[in-house]
């Protein structure tokens, strides 16, 4: 022991002036940007630019006074990564990268990896056991107190499998993944409610489970057959509770399949709306075009807590806590729109639910209030399998005939609604009716804009276009099958995300920018609404253990309990039986911002980063006797490259416990 303590000693002096040197690097760097005033070097900048060759306020000052974009971005951009399985963070309108949050996929430098047993439960199905490091993520939502971004989680769906993940916003790490049981195939349509207690996804596919089939189907006329079809399909409710912990709540089914989703707000606060592109329950692409058109559903929300309160919901061997319930057993109706929808959204008062029917030219526009009338005067037009349809006659506020392949729609603040047609390759701008007329002093229902753009356009978002208040100011296209946009760069090219500055009408082209494959939809959060939130390191736990090696004979486990510090692993080395299993809690006791280090060791598929004030418990075996190095992933300071140590893996017959490492 007096060895050990020794030793400590000389590793505390040792830090003590590497500290030193590495406070006065710093301070060196950092004393003339300190005394700088930064702000006012900006504007002088700008103004010089602007007054000489008529350059915009959004084109980069040269000299480009250092911290420019720090200063005068205005919003965080969470997009969605599509197959990449997490998010992509930028800015707006520098339209700069900050960050990858790895969600569904793995990905060691942001030390999100299956060899983390924290991060391997929560990829694990808990129906197969099966650990899924791959997803395809949709429909970000950002949570909301009183219809308007709070700035503390983003959830989004997970397409592929049937799961929904939240970043905590103080930390941009993903913090729950909650999987929904009894389906099979991922969630699509997303969206959290305006209160943010409530989440809601789509099933993305139709469904056969045969235990809930049974319940559903019982005394209607709702046909399924496993080989050919038909199937049924339905939506989830997840709770969000007043910390952000998700928790499944129930789910609906009903004889159809749902796409794209919104929960209701202002006028239509209480009910859930969504699409249906296959009401003609089809199992072929020609087959779901048989229509000349499809549904958008109304569900009360109030009526599937009454249900289960009522106890009109059954549940299965696999999820015993979580209420099914019968789509007959809620209150639903739903209105005729434009064959195959793909869009529905909602506008901020929550009035008008715009529809596109992607394979059509139309747009139509359903007024919320005239829904209510219509179902308390009961002005149905006819039902199908029990649900009343309402009359789009009376509850159309328009019917657009607009352009080719129109496909989701947002709202700015000024009583405009932005619709994107994916043939057309534009936006086009439409002026919303009252309550909005005020705003825009337009007749409701035409055309203020055609905003080109490079090419074709899947989602667009406008700053808070979902919530009862858009900031407006920026839009940014979102667009596929950019072809000659960027440089070549082989068969398959970057996305590319535009930046329009919508204030100016037409709309100006700010910013082009290429983007990995490959997002869907993106929502921006106010810079000033959580930059003073953001976390420079995790909160380290209470108790740091202690830095030591412990050997389990019994299970041929060995525990090392470790810590990193510029520029040291404590313990440096460790000795271990061959064979057995290895778990290192490895604990980065720094709480400077951005001095992450990482674990990787060679020969065992381990290399992790580890932030500022984390926990990582890594496990792995190790089969081979030798000597194995392991070393920090990120340059962490001048002396990085010494940041390593040993693991000396003994071969069988040749360990005694002399050998157990004790810490240095
Ligand atoms: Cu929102 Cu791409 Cu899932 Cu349309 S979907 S683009
Ligand atoms: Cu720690 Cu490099
Ligand atoms: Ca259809």
């Amino acid at each position: 022991m007096s060895k050990m303590s020794d030793i400590n000693v000389s590793k505390t002096v040792a830090i003590f002036f590497i500290g030193i040197l590495i406070g006065a690097s710093i301070i060196t760097i950092l004393l003339p940007i300190l005394t700088t005033n930064n702000v006012s070097n900006i504007t002088q900048t700008q103004t010089i630019i602007t007054g000489e060759s008529a350059f915009n306020e959004y084109d980069r000052p040269t000299p480009m006074p250092h911290r420019y974009w720090a200063e005068t971005d205005e919003f965080y951009v969470f997009t969605s990564g599509g197959q990449q399985g997490g998010i992509i963070v930028y800015t707006v309108p520098s339209m700069k990268i900050l960050s990858e949050i790895p969600m569904f996929n793995i990905d060691q430098k942001w030390g999100w990896t299956t060899q983390d047993v924290d991060v391997k439960e929560m990829l694990t199905n808990p129906k197969t056991g099966e650990v899924i490091t791959f997803g395809d993520t949709h429909h970000p939502s950002l949570s909301k107190t009183n219809g308007e971004y709070d700035g503390r989680w983003l959830f989004i769906n997970d397409k592929l499998y049937p799961r929904i993940g939240k970043i905590d916003l103080t930390l941009f790490r993903t913090t729950q993944i909650l999987w929904i049981p009894n389906i099979e195939g991922g969630l699509h349509g997303h969206h959290t409610s305006p209160n943010g207690d409530l989440d809601v996804a789509n099933f993305e596919l139709e469904q056969y489970n045969s235990e809930i089939i049974d319940y559903i189907t019982a005394n209607t006329e709702v046909t399924t057959d496993k080989v050919d079809g038909p199937y049924v399909g339905g939506f989830a409710g997840v709770d969000i509770s007043s910390d952000g912990t998700m928790s499944n709540a129930w789910q609906v089914w009903g004889p159809w399949h749902h796409d794209l989703l919104r929960i209701g707000s202002g006028v239509s606060n209480g009910w859930i709306v969504n699409t249906a592109y296959n009401t003609e329950r089809a199992v072929d692409t020609v087959g779901m075009f048989a229509r000349e058109y499809d549904y958008v559903f109304f569900w009360n929300i109030a009526s599937i807590e009454e249900a289960i309160n009522q106890n009109k919901y059954m549940t299965t061997t696999e999820a015993p806590d979580v209420p099914v319930i019968s789509w007959e057993d809620v209150e639903v109706y739903m209105v005729k729109i434009p064959l195959n929808p793909h869009g529905v959204d909602i506008s901020p008062t929550g009035k008008y639910i715009l529809n596109s029917g992607k394979a059509t030219t139309r747009v139509t526009a359903i007024d919320f209030d005239k829904v209510l009338t219509a179902i308390s005067e009961k002005r149905f037009t006819g039902e199908e399998f029990g649900v009343s349809i309402l009359d789009e006659n009376y509850v159309y506020a328009a019917d657009m005939d607009l352009g080719l392949g129109p496909t989701h729609i947002d709202f700015d603040n000024k009583g405009f609604a932005y619709i994107a047609f994916f043939v057309d390759s534009d936006i086009k701008k439409i002026a919303l009716g009252e309550p909005y007329t005020d705003l825009n002093n337009m007749e409701p229902w035409t055309i203020a804009d055609v905003i080109p753009v490079h090419y074709s356009v899947g989602h667009l978002v406008i700053a808070g276009g979902d919530t009862a208040k858009p900031y407006g100011k920026y839009l940014i296209s979102m667009n596929k099958l950019t072809k000659d946009t960027f440089l070549p760069h082989g068969p398959l090219i970057a996305e590319n995300h535009e930046l329009f500055n919508i204030e100016e009408n037409p709309a100006i082209l700010i910013d082009q920018m290429p983007m990995l494959p490959e997002p869907h939809y993106s929502q921006m959060l106010p810079v000033d609404l959580i930059k003073d939130k953001i976390k420079n390191a995790y909160d380290l736990p209470e108790v740091i253990e202690e830095s030591r090696v412990e050997y389990d004979y019994e299970n041929e486990e060995v525990t090392v309990y470790m810590t990193a510090v510029r520029s040291f692993f404590d313990p440096n080395v460790f000795n271990v039986p061959e064979g057995w299993k290895v778990n290192v809690h490895l604990t980065n006791i720094e709480l400077s911002v951005d001095l992450t280090h990482g674990f990787a060791i060679e020969g065992h598929d381990v290399s992790i980063g580890i932030d500022p004030g984390d926990v990582k418990h890594v496990e792995f075996v190790v089969d081979e006797p030798g000597v194995y190095w392991y070393y920090c992933i990120w340059f962490c300071s001048e002396l990085h490259m010494e940041m390593r140590g040993r693991m000396i893996v003994i071969p069988d017959g040749e360990w005694n416990s002399s050998l157990e490492s004790v810490s240095d």
